[in-house]
């Protein structure tokens, strides 16, 4: 059941355009930098910022991926831990600064599951965090470097996060159960 709109496909541009700057001002450009998605939609979301700071930096930027499934019965429960199905990241991340990328954090466990995928490929020189939405609920000392919104939830409720890459439309909502 939604309950609200908490951003439009304009919206969600500007916070990709902010996000995108954020990550050049803070690494002093991109030299070094590299973005990594995590499965479904973060994805689409580190291809959409490594396409803006391309058109801001005219320079190219590697994009690589990591597959993280939660096995969670109850989606609002983190009761297992979730597990790594696969690392597609086909460039050197040794010395690199490595921006991952994902559409919601909630307790960090998928993040803290991400970071140990980039470290089996490489010894990074440092690991940052963006997220389109950060609904809070962390259970890990783990926090996003960059946020599109930050998002105060209850446990029982949910973040739908719509790209049209997936989804065929661009927005997020806040739903409950
Ligand atoms: P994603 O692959 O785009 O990240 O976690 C698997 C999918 O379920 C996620 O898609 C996410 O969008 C969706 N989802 C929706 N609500 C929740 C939730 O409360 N917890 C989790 N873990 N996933 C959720
Ligand atoms: P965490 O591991 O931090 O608990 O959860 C992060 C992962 O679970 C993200 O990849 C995210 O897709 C998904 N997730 C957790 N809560 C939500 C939510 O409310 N909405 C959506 N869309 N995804 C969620
Ligand atoms: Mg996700």
């Amino acid at each position: 059941k939604e309950k609200a709109k908490l951003m439009d496909d304009k919206a969600i541009v500007r916070a990709i355009t902010r996000i995108s700057y954020e990550i050049i001002e803070k690494n002093k450009g991109i030299e070094d930098v590299v973005l990594v998605g995590i499965k479904t939609r973060g994805v689409p979301l580190a291809d959409r910022i490594g396409e803006k700071i391309k058109s801001i930096e005219e320079k190219e930027i590697n994009i690589g991926k990591v597959d993280i499934t939660l096995y969670r019965d109850d989606l609002s429960k983190a009761d297992t831990d979730p597990v790594l199905n696969g690392t597609d990241i086909d460039f050197d991340i040794n010395n690199k600064k490595v921006v991952l990328i994902d559409d919601v954090l909630y307790t960090g466990r998928t993040v803290r599951a991400a970071m140990d995928a980039v470290m089996d490929v490489g010894r990074p020189k440092s690991i940052q965090l963006a997220v389109l939405v950060d609904r809070g609920h962390r259970e890990l000392p783990i926090r996003a470097d960059y946020v599109g919104k930050n998002v105060p939830t209850s446990n029982e409720e949910i973040i739908s996060v719509n790209f049209n890459e997936v989804d065929g439309q661009d927005y997020v909502s806040i739903n409950e159960k």
